[in-house]
């Protein structure tokens, strides 16, 4: 992409969901901004880009943000769409690694 990028990463440093998003941004080689957020007293930016859960990671690509971190997965893989493809080619493999992606999530947040 021709244009400046300004890609921040709301996130905290032992939340798993944001780790999938900066592994997924450093196999992109996306440049980056991490803002660490205290989830016992949320940032305003953070509340108002996720407003629905309040959580992190929030992505905030040029100023417009994304949440849910399999949500932001997808995006990033659209978006740089030029290197290391996230999903496989084939459908029925990408339904798979969707199918895996949701479970582990589910398991992680029923513990
Ligand atoms: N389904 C969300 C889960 C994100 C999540 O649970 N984030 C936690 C930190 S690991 C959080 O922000 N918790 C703050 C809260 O629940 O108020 C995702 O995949 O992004």
């Amino acid at each position: 992409m021709g244009e400046v990028e300004e890609v921040k990463l709301l996130m905290t440093g032992l939340s798993p969901f944001a780790g999938r998003i900066i592994w997924a941004l450093k196999l992109k080689g996306v440049e980056f901004e991490s803002v660490e957020e205290d989830l016992t007293n949320k940032s305003d930016l953070l509340l108002q880009s996720n407003p629905v859960h309040q959580k992190i990671p929030v992505l905030i690509h040029n100023g417009k943000p994304v949440s849910e971190s399999l949500v932001i997965m997808e995006y990033i893989d659209e978006v740089w769409n030029q290197t290391c493809p996230l999903l496989p080619a084939d459908p029925h493999q990408r339904a798979l690694t969707r199918f895996w992606a949701k479970f582990v999530d589910e398991k992680v947040t029923s513990i």
